[in-house]
């Protein structure tokens, strides 16, 4: 899968250089790339951002250069373009697995100050999406969410040993509580049945406290 990434920020994407994700990259599992906005702003200042018409608080991101920075990308008309922003489809598991099984080419664009001017979003916008409703002072963070969430679906990402099958969300459950050494810690135990060995009561158990942990927790998700 490639990703291009359009952002004011590109310095803030060090996480995505870091531990799985990093070796992601590294294997060529993931092709990422950062495109810097601001290089394609004709302004002789390189401004990005003005005022928005009518009035109100805050800057908006101009169109010019993200129009450009996105033309840029080789065969950007094939790519499914989203917009990060609290007003967008609020992400789920199910759409994460979903956008891993589906696009090969994702341009992530991230908004800054109080977002993109509107024609952006109708000329080149194929989909916003939110983290949740809460606003954050840019794209970035949603941008490496999203980025992370994808990830863990692409073939050899996650090691063998790990897995998205029983995790939270996807049998639409909460994770059972998970134990490793010692078996005992600040005189906690660990449950006697994931001691015995009996891999059938194992797997009852850990349903049973995944859907007694849902139902306290979220039960919505059991709808
Ligand atoms: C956001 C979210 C978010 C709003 C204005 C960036 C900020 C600024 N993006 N999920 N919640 N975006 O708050 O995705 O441009």
């Amino acid at each position: 899968m490639r990703i291009d990434i359009l952002t004011l920020f590109p310095e803030m994407f060090a996480p995505l250089k870091e531990s799985l994700l990093g070796k992601a990259v590294e294997k060529q599992l993931i092709d990422i790339h950062y495109i810097q906005i601001r290089d394609f702003s004709k302004d002789k200042h390189k401004k990005c951002d003005d005022t928005p018409f009518g009035g109100g608080a805050g800057m908006l991101m101009t169109p010019q250069p993200i129009a450009d920075a996105i033309e840029s990308i080789p065969n950007y008309k094939h790519a499914h373009i989203v917009y990060l922003s609290p007003k967008g489809t609020t992400l789920t598991q199910a759409k994460v697995q979903q956008m891993a099984q589906t696009y090969e080419h994702l341009i992530l664009l991230c908004g800054h100050y109080e977002g993109v001017d509107e024609r952006i979003i109708s000329l080149y916008v194929h989909e916003e999406i939110s983290i949740g409703d809460y606003v954050l002072t840019g794209g970035e963070l949603p941008a490496m969410v999203l980025v992370d969430a994808i990830a863990r679906y692409i073939p050899g990402v996650l090691g063998s040993s790990e897995s998205t099958q029983n995790e939270s969300f996807s049998q639409n459950t909460l994770e059972y509580p998970q134990y490793t050494r010692p078996q005992e810690f600040r005189g906690l135990k660990v449950p006697d049945v994931l001691l015995s060995g009996n891999h059938q009561e194992i797997e009852r158990w850990r349903t049973q406290q995944a859907q007694i942990l849902t139902q306290k927790r979220r039960p919505d998700l059991l709808q």
